[in-house]
């Protein structure tokens, strides 16, 4: 296998999937349960019953709102719903979202490319077990990911790109679960949270947003762990007034801020936790070979654990041989050396994104706090 040749951080494939191609165009799509005329059995569109098995499946729609309004707005609605592989665009310029959810539950937007609407990308209020994956929402006019009063959701794999504002805001939104996000080149924040706490943000990458990458305002109890964040034009982490108990670890902050000063965080509080945090872009934590930022941004390698395949052999070791450091059936045929992984690199928060599925984001968020309880 030939050397992989990788160097864009904004490509990387593991952050952000191939959005499936849209076919059929409609007009923008209205539900309110509390409507004798738009509730769901009304809505043509729609397949599935609205129940946990079989949810109300919109699907393969292209949504065009014309300048006016929102392209899917559903309110008030606690039925099972799941909106996919959709193409939203378009949406009016006030308090409008490309897809917009107020006072409902149960529903999941994943697959879909949500850009070029008036205001927020995805505008969710007074909502609980909201779930958006896989998304692609770019080039909105306001809010990329908006969430107000609304608790229990969950953001896995939205790529959240070039909005005109914040990326993504949570506003008095506790409970909330954001991982594995790529939010960059938006012209405002990275990921702001506003009031919102007990909130779990891992995995994200966090770069080239205008404003700091991850702020915290008057919010409490949250954990920020594993993120990588870099080349924002503020701060990488500003941890604003009234912003207690938080916990940041094990994030990977470079590059930010470069134009006042090579200070990558603020914090003007004094009981927040900040553990193993990595400020050097060229050390080699796993001591793998390479550097924490060849890793990050070339090789798109785990810069935490030094063979990110589990093949036997490190990242270095298969970089220097010409095989895929990311595809354990590809490593040196040489078998003669197989690295150990240095002791300490495993942490209890490693395993989290698999246990997401297993007990749901109340159950993470009640898992981290026994540990930090635990710990403390
Ligand atoms: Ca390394
Ligand atoms: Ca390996
Ligand atoms: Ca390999």
């Amino acid at each position: 296998m030939n050397s992989p040749s990788r160097t864009s951080l904004d490509a990387n494939p593991l952050i952000i999937p191939i959005i499936h191609s849209s076919a059929n165009t409609h007009d923008p799509i209205f539900i309110d349960e509390n409507d004798g005329i738009h509730h769901w059995g009304n809505c043509s569109i729609a397949t599935g019953s609205g129940t946990v098995e079989d949810p109300y499946l919109i699907q393969d729609l292209v949504i065009d709102a014309n300048g006016a309004g929102s392209g899917i707005f559903i309110n008030n609605s606690r039925l099972y719903v799941v909106i996919e592989n959709c193409t939203v665009k378009n949406a009016g310029s006030s308090n409008t979202g490309g897809i917009r959810l107020v006072n409902c539950a149960n529903i999941t937007i994943k697959s879909c490319e949500i850009s070029g609407n008036g205001f927020d990308g995805i505008f969710v209020h007074n909502s609980t077990n909201i779930t958006l994956s896989y998304n692609q929402i770019y080039s909105n006019n306001n809010t990329g990911i908006c969430l107000g009063d609304s608790d229990f959701s969950l953001l896995e794999h939205n790529r959240v790109s070039d909005n005109y504002n914040t990326g993504i805001y949570l506003i008095n939104s506790d409970f909330s679960a954001l991982a594995h996000n790529k939010i960059s080149n938006n012209s405002n924040t990275g990921i702001y949270l506003l009031n919102s706490d007990f909130c779990l943000l891992d995995y994200n990458t966090v770069s080239n947003n205008t404003g700091n990458g991850i702020y915290l305002e008057n919010s409490d109890q949250n954990a920020v762990i594993m993120n990588y964040i870099l080349y924002n034009s503020e701060f990488g982490i500003f941890c604003n007034f009234n912003s207690h108990l938080n916990d940041f670890q094990e994030n990977f902050i470079f590059h930010n801020n470069a134009e006042v000063s090579t200070q990558q965080i603020e914090d003007v509080n004094s009981d927040n936790t900040w553990e193993k945090n990595v400020f050097d872009p060229n050390s080699d934590v796993d001591v793998d070979g390479l550097t924490n930022i060849e890793e990050i941004e070339r090789f798109w390698t785990d810069p935490m654990d030094s063979d990110s395949d589990s093949d036997g052999y490190s990242d270095g070791q298969e970089i220097s041989a010409g095989t895929d450091p990311l595809d354990a059936n590809s490593h040196p045929i040489d078998t003669r050396d197989p690295i150990t992984v240095p002791p300490g690199m495993d942490t209890p928060f490693r395993n989290w994104p698999a246990i997401y599925a297993g007990v749901g984001i109340a159950g993470v968020v009640l898992i981290y706090m026994l540990i930090k309880n635990k710990r403390s």
